[in-house]
């Protein structure tokens, strides 16, 4: 399997997110995508190959140009009033302040912050912009390869990840929306029909979000409860999509401690929903915090689950672009993600 990848995501390392109330050294780091490419070389998954420059326009498919410019000047902005440290927003207009404000009529860059995240736990850095461009370029060039070599699968190993990131919100270490970015130039390459298999920990809120009302794109997300877990106000089980987009989204949202058994069974769900759509290629947004000694998450798959994780997705028997998105276990996580793309390979023949 081709794997695409940048040295550039080094350009983001945040110092410090807000957990539990404190500033603590963050847990999406450099190193994870260093020791997933490592694994990727010592299992000869296959050719790594850096990412082509598709350009903005296809990051503009789906996010706000508005938001776009914002995160490509943010750490500027941040910087000229005066810090020298992460940028992390503070206020935000929710339900009892003004949620329709032009953003263009914001002047300082606390407002701007606010107006374009949903958390505190992301930090701006000066090289934020080009790494999380970057990271978009390399889900584009994966499904550039998949579309004009007719391979099974190419895995876009992403940082920084992207499932969080709506229209014109980052949050959850996410800024743009990787693999909808890439679900849409699919679609714009000719295909009628994308489905978005999010097997990370964290529901896919900016995934869901961005095609809630479209039935191109169906998405199917298994992720620790809204009830318990980040990022609470979406996720929930009766959000089926609308509109147009009734019937093309699909959470499976599961409780703590939830193992192979309660995973796997909303896998099969999920995997189901998604042959029942029939889509012509599938977008697996990759997370591997499901991990049980992931140090943020409350999953308990272990090492030997991955593989077969990776077999059930052969079995879809389309097109598959494999999107890194979370793990922070970080000496496992190139152990469980490559174990799961073998898995693929292997089933997939
Ligand atoms: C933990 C804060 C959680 C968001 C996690 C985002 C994971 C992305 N107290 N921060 S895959
Ligand atoms: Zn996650």
């Amino acid at each position: 399997m081709l794997t695409v990848y940048s040295d550039t995501h080094r350009l983001h390392h945040g110092k410090q997110e807000l957990i539990d109330g404190k500033l603590m050294p963050v847990v999406e780091m450099p190193r994870r995508a260093d020791t997933v490419l490592a694994e990727v070389k010592a299992r000869s998954l296959g050719e790594v190959i850096a990412p082509d420059d598709h350009g903005r326009a296809p990051i503009e498919r789906i996010h706000d140009p508005r938001f776009v410019a914002f995160l490509e000047t943010a750490w500027d902005d941040w910087s000229a009033a005066g810090r020298d440290y992460d940028a992390l927003p503070f206020c935000w207009g929710t339900r009892t302040l003004r949620q329709d404000v032009d953003p263009a009529r914001l002047v300082g860059i606390d407002a701007k912050l606010g107006y374009f995240s949903f958390d505190a736990g992301t930090p701006i850095t000066a090289g934020t912009w080009t790494a999380a461009y970057t990271s978009a370029q390399v889900a584009l060039t994966g499904r550039a390869r998949l579309t004009d070599t007719g391979a099974r699968a190419v895995f876009a190993l992403c940082r920084p990840p992207g499932h969080h990131a709506g229209m014109d919100t980052f949050g959850g270490y996410c800024f743009l929306n990787n693999a909808a970015i890439a679900a849409q130039s699919f679609l714009d390459a000719g295909a009628r029909k994308v489905a978005i298999l999010d097997v990370d920990y964290h529901h896919g809120n900016g995934t869901q979000q961005i095609f809630y009302s479209r039935s191109d794109v169906l998405f199917c997300s298994i992720h620790g409860h809204p009830q318990q877990e980040f990022p609470f106000f979406l996720g929930w089980p009766e959000e089926i999509g609308q509109g147009p987009g009734h019937g093309f989204n699909h959470n499976f949202p599961l409780p703590w401690g939830s193992g192979q058994a309660p995973w796997f069974e909303a896998f099969e769900a999920a995997c189901r929903k998604v042959e029942g759509y029939g889509p012509e290629v599938v977008v697996v947004s990759l997370g591997v915090d499901t991990f049980k000694d992931d140090p943020i998450s409350k999953f308990r798959l272990e090492t030997s689950d991955y593989p077969k994780i990776g077999e059930r997705i052969a079995a879809f028997g389309c097109p598959v672009l494999f999107v890194m998105e979370g793990g922070y276990a970080v000496d496992q996580i190139g152990v469980n993600t490559v174990g799961l793309l073998t898995g693929f390979e292997s089933a997939a023949g």
